[in-house]
C-alpha cells in the first residue's frame, strides 16, 4: 500500500544520531540553554524576551503551547512560561519570511523534499497566495482569494465542504466558522479532537456525563496522590511540572504509569528557581508502573478488584450518586488473576501494591493524555479509570477528580464554541433562535470520515483553520491522494507546512496573525479569549508588530468569508471591528457565558460550570454509573511489536523545533525507532542499525523505509516512533471503539532488515 518516500529526511540520507545520556532531571540549566538558544536562533532575543513576557500574563497572551492552566494571579509569577512555551514563541515570531517570491522559487513537488524542520524554517507568510494551474503558489489579492472560496463553497453545496479546525483557534474565531459552516448547512467539522481527547470526551460523557475533566489548579494543593497515566508532562505540558514539583514537596505522592520511564516525571528543577537549579531538582514521581502498550484497561480492573476486596468503598457517595455498583463488582471479581496479570502485563503483587497506595489516599486526581486515548480500547480504558476513582468518591470533593489533560491550548473552547461534528440539539436551538435560522441537525464527518470522504470524492472542498490536516492524520500517502482529489483545498495558517503541498485542483493559502500579535481591527485593539483544560475562560491580546502589514485575523478572514456568502444575515463586519459583539453573541448561545464581556475582563477570567464537579447527575438520570469492559488481548502473532507514536522534545504536533529528544538521549535524528534490547537481540539487529517498518492491518501493508533502531527500556514487545515521520504507518481506518481516534499509540508492526 502507501509507501514512504524519502521526503520527510531533507536529502533522503539520515543524519549520525548521538546518543547521550538520559538527564537526572527535567527543566535545570539545560531548560534555560535550549530556550536561550531558540529565542536567538528564530526571533532575535529582544523580539522573543517581549513576547515571553507577556506569556499567560492578565494583560498578555496566552502561550500557544499547551492547554496547562495558569495560576491565578495573585500568586502567578512574573515569568510564566516553560522551555516549550519559549520554543512555541520563538517559531510564530520568527524573523524568517515565506513571502511570494520565496515561494515563486519552488514548486509544491520540489518543496515536498524538505523536510518538516525544514519547511518551518522558511518563516511566516506574507501574503495570501493561490495555485491554479499549475503547481506553484503565486500571490492573490484578499478579496479575490475570498471571493473564491465564497463562490466554490456555493457550488459544492454544504454536503461537499469539510471544515477542520486545529485547537488554536480562538473562542471568537471558532464560533464565527462554525456559524459559517451552519448557515451553509453542514456539521462537517472534523477537528484535531478527533485524533486527540476525543476518547476522554466520549469515556467521561457515558460515565459522569461531563465531557471535560473535573478538577482546577487549586485541586492539586489538596490531593494525595496524583496519577499520571499515559502522559508525558516533562516535555508537552512543561508547566506542570511546577505543579507536581509543588505537590512532592507537600508530601503528597504521584505514581506514573507508563510504558516508558520518562525523565520529566522522574525529577524537576525549576530553570527559574535558583535555589532549585543549584539544589539539582526535587524528585517527582516515586513509583512508576512499566505498563506495556494498552495493558491499562486491565491494570485498572486490577486496581478495582483490589478495592472491592478490602471494601475500601465510598459507600455513601456511591450509594447517593453511582449506578450499576453490583453488576461492576461482579464483573470485576469474575476476571482471575491470572487473567489480569496476562492483560494488563503487570505482576499482581505491583497491582495490589499500587492499590494499597490508592486506598490510603483520601483525594486523588487522576491525569491522563495520549497513552489512554489512542488506541482501539481507549474509551473502555478511560472509563475504567473513571470506575476506579468513582469507587473512592474522587470527584467533585477537593483535592479530587478527573483530568483529561489537553493538548492544544484552545481545542476545549473550540468545543465549547460549536466545533463539534455532533453538536448537541440545544445548542443548535440556541444558535438558531439567536442568529435566526434552523441549524442542520444531521450529524457530519469527524477527521477520519472526512478523510474518506474526499477519498471518495464525496468532499469537494477542505478548509483548515490552522493546522496540518496531512501530517497530523494517518496514512501520510492516503491522506494527501485524497486531499488531491478536491475541488479547493483553503488553509488559514500562519507557517508553511505540508498540508499546503498537497493542494487540490486549486489551492489557497490564507495567512493570518498569530497569538503573540497585536490585533488591530476598526474599533482599536482588539483580544480574543481561550478555555484551558480546566475550564478557565480568560483574555489573549498579542504584542508583537504582526510579520507583515498584510495579515489578517483569523476572525477577520472569517467574517469576511460570512459577508461573501451570506451578507446581511449577520452583522459580519461589525463583528469583526469590535469583537465584543461576537462575545455578546456568543453569550446568547452557549451555556455558561452570561456576561462574558465583563467577566473575561477580570483578571484570571471566569470558571465554566462542571456537573460532574458539583455532583449534579441530573441531565444523565440522576447518577453517574460504572461501565463494564473486558479488555484485550495484548498477545501478538510471531515476530511483531506493538509500536507507539509520540512526541519528541523538540516538536509541537507537526512543527519541528528541532532534531534533539533531549530527555531521550537522542541528538541530530528524528528517524529513530526505540526497541527493547532483547528484541532487537531477536532479530539480529544492533544498535543503530537502520531498518525498515512495515505495519500490518486488514487492508494491506504499509512500509516506512530507514529508521535508526535504538536500544531503549520500554517493555518487551513494544516499540516507539515519533509521530509525524511515522504516520505513514497508521491505517486509517484502525480506530478507537466509540470515539473513532486513529490508533496511533498501538501499531502492530514487524521489523525488516535492510
Ligand atoms: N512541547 C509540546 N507540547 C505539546 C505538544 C507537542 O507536540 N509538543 N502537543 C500538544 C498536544 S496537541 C497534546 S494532545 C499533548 C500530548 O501530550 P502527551 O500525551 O504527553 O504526548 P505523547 O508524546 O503523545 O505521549 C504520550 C505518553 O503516553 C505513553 N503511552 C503510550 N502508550 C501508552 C499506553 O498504552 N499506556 C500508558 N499508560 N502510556 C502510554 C508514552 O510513553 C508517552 O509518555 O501535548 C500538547 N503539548
Ligand atoms: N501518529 C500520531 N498522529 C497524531 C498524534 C500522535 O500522537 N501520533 N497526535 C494527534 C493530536 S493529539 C493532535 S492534537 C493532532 C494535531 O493536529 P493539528 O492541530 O492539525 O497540527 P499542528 O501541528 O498542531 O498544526 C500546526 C500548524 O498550525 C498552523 N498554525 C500555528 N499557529 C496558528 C495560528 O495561530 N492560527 C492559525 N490559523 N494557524 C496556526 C501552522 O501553519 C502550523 O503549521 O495530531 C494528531 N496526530
Ligand atoms: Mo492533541
Amino acid at each position: 500500500m502507501a509507501r514512504e518516500t524519502d521526503e520527510d529526511s531533507p536529502s533522503g540520507e539520515l543524519a549520525d544520531v548521538q546518543i547521550t545520556d538520559l538527564p537526572k532531571a527535567a527543566g535545570g540549566w539545560g531548560a534555560m540553554w535550549a530556550t536561550a538558544r531558540h529565542l536567538q536562533r528564530d526571533s532575535g532575543l529582544v523580539r522573543g524576551t517581549k513576547a515571553l513576557l507577556a506569556m499567560n500574563q492578565p494583560d498578555g497572551f496566552d502561550c500557544p503551547g499547551c492547554a496547562w492552566p495558569e495560576a491565578t494571579s495573585t500568586v502567578r509569577h512574573r515569568i510564566e512560561f516553560c522551555e516549550n512555551g519559549a520554543k512555541a514563541v520563538a517559531e510564530e515570531a520568527t524573523k524568517a519570511r515565506a513571502t511570494p517570491e520565496r515561494f515563486g522559487k519552488a514548486t509544491v513537488d520540489e518543496l515536498r523534499a524538505l523536510s518538516d524542520f525544514e519547511l518551518g524554517q522558511l518563516g511566516r507568510i506574507t501574503h495570501p497566495m493561490v495555485l491554479e494551474g499549475g503547481r506553484t503558489y503565486r500571490p492573490i489579492s484578499w478579496e479575490r482569494a475570498i471571493g473564491m472560496m465564497a463562490e466554490q463553497m456555493r457550488a459544492a453545496g454544504p454536503e461537499r465542504v469539510a471544515l477542520y479546525t486545529s485547537g488554536r483557534a480562538s473562542n471568537e474565531a471558532a464560533f464565527l466558522y462554525q456559524l459559517v459552516g451552519r448557515l451553509l448547512g453542514t456539521n462537517h467539522f472534523p477537528d484535531c479532537s478527533n485524533m486527540c481527547h476525543e476518547s476522554s470526551g466520549h469515556a467521561l460523557g457515558a460515565v459522569v456525563g461531563t465531557r471535560k475533566g473535573t478538577v482546577s489548579l487549586e485541586d492539586f494543593d489538596h490531593a494525595d496522590l496524583i496519577l499520571v497515566i499515559g502522559q508525558n508532562p516533562g516535555t508537552n505540558h512543561p508547566r506542570m511540572l511546577s505543579t507536581l514539583r509543588d505537590v512532592a514537596r507537600r508530601g503528597a505522592r504521584i505514581v506514573s504509569i507508563n510504558p516508558l520511564k520518562e525523565v520529566g516525571l522522574t525529577k524537576f528543577s525549576h530553570p527559574q528557581k535558583p535555589l532549585d537549579l543549584l539544589a539539582g531538582g526535587t524528585a517527582l514521581a516515586q513509583d512508576h508502573v512499566q505498563i506495556p502498550i494498552g495493558g491499562d484497561q486491565a491494570f485498572f480492573q486490577g486496581l478495582a478488584k483490589c478495592v472491592f476486596e478490602a471494601d475500601a468503598l465510598d459507600h455513601t457517595f456511591l450509594d447517593e450518586f453511582v449506578g450499576g455498583v453490583a453488576a461492576y463488582r461482579a464483573h470485576v471479581e469474575a476476571l482471575s488473576w491470572a487473567f489480569i496479570e496476562e492483560r494488563s502485563g503487570i505482576a499482581e503483587a505491583e497491582i495490589r501494591r499500587i492499590a494499597g497506595i490508592y486506598m490510603q489516599s483520601k483525594a486523588v486526581i487522576a491525569c491522563w493524555a495520549m497513552g489512554l486515548t489512542q488506541h482501539k480500547h481507549s474509551v473502555a480504558t478511560i472509563q475504567e479509570v473513571s470506575n476506579v476513582m468513582l469507587l473512592r468518591g474522587n470527584l467533585g470533593k477537593p483535592g479530587a477528580g478527573l483530568c483529561p489533560v489537553r493538548g492544544h491550548s484552545n481545542v476545549q473552547g473550540d468545543r465549547t464554541m460549536g466545533i463539534d461534528h455532533t453538536p448537541a440539539p440545544g445548542f443548535l436551538d440556541a444558535l438558531g433562535e439567536a442568529v435566526g435560522f434552523d441549524p442542520p441537525r444531521q450529524h457530519g464527518y469527524d477527521t477520519v470520515q472526512a478523510i474518506q470522504a474526499m477519498e471518495q470524492g464525496k468532499v469537494s472542498v477542505l478548509v483548515s483553520l490552522g493546522g496540518n490536516l496531512l501530517s497530523a492524520s494517518p496514512d501520510t500517502a492516503r491522506t494527501g491522494a485524497a486531499m488531491e482529489r478536491c475541488d479547493l483545498t483553503v488553509s488559514i495558517s500562519t507557517k508553511v507546512n505540508r498540508t499546503h503541498l498537497y493542494p487540490g485542483q486549486r489551492a489557497l493559502i490564507l495567512p493570518c496573525l498569530g497569538r503573540t500579535e497585536i490585533d488591530l481591527q476598526a474599533s482599536g485593539p482588539q483580544f480574543v479569549t481561550v478555555e484551558d483544560s480546566m475550564s478557565m475562560v480568560h483574555r489573549s491580546q498579542g504584542v508583537l508588530a504582526p510579520a507583515s502589514p498584510e495579515l489578517k485575523s483569523e476572525v477577520a478572514i472569517i467574517a469576511a468569508l460570512g459577508d461573501a456568502l451570506f451578507p446581511g444575515k449577520v452583522a459580519w463586519r461589525d463583528l469583526a471591528a469590535n469583537y465584543d459583539l461576537i462575545r455578546d453573541l456568543i453569550a446568547r448561545v452557549v451555556t455558561g457565558f452570561d456576561d462574558f464581556n465583563t467577566r473575561v475582563r477580570t483578571p484570571d477570567g471566569f470558571r465554566l460550570p462542571n456537573a460532574a464537579r458539583a455532583r449534579s447527575f441530573q441531565h444523565i438520570g440522576g447518577r453517574a454509573s460504572l461501565a463494564i469492559s473486558m479488555p484485550p488481548d495484548l498477545g501478538l502473532p510471531p515476530g511483531r511489536l506493538r509500536m507507539m507514536t509520540i512526541r519528541s522534545h523538540d516538536q509541537y504536533n507537526t512543527t519541528i523545533y528541532g532534531l534533539d529528544d533531549r530527555y531521550r538521549g537522542i541528538r541530530g535524528e528524528r528517524r529513530v525507532v526505540f526497541m527493547h534490547a532483547a528484541d532487537m537481540v531477536e532479530r539480529h539487529i544492533v544498535e543503530r542499525e537502520v531498518v525498515d517498518l512495515v505495519s500490518e492491518w486488514e487492508d494491506g501493508e504499509r512500509r516506512g523505509e530507514a529508521f535508526i533502531a535504538i536500544a531503549f527500556d520500554l517493555p518487551r514487545g513494544n516499540a516507539a516512533t515519533y509521530f509525524p515521520e511515522a504516520n505513514v504507518l497508521v491505517p486509517l481506518t484502525s480506530t478507537a471503539d466509540g470515539s473513532n481516534t486513529p490508533t496511533s499509540k498501538s501499531v502492530v508492526i514487524r521489523v525488516e532488515k535492510r
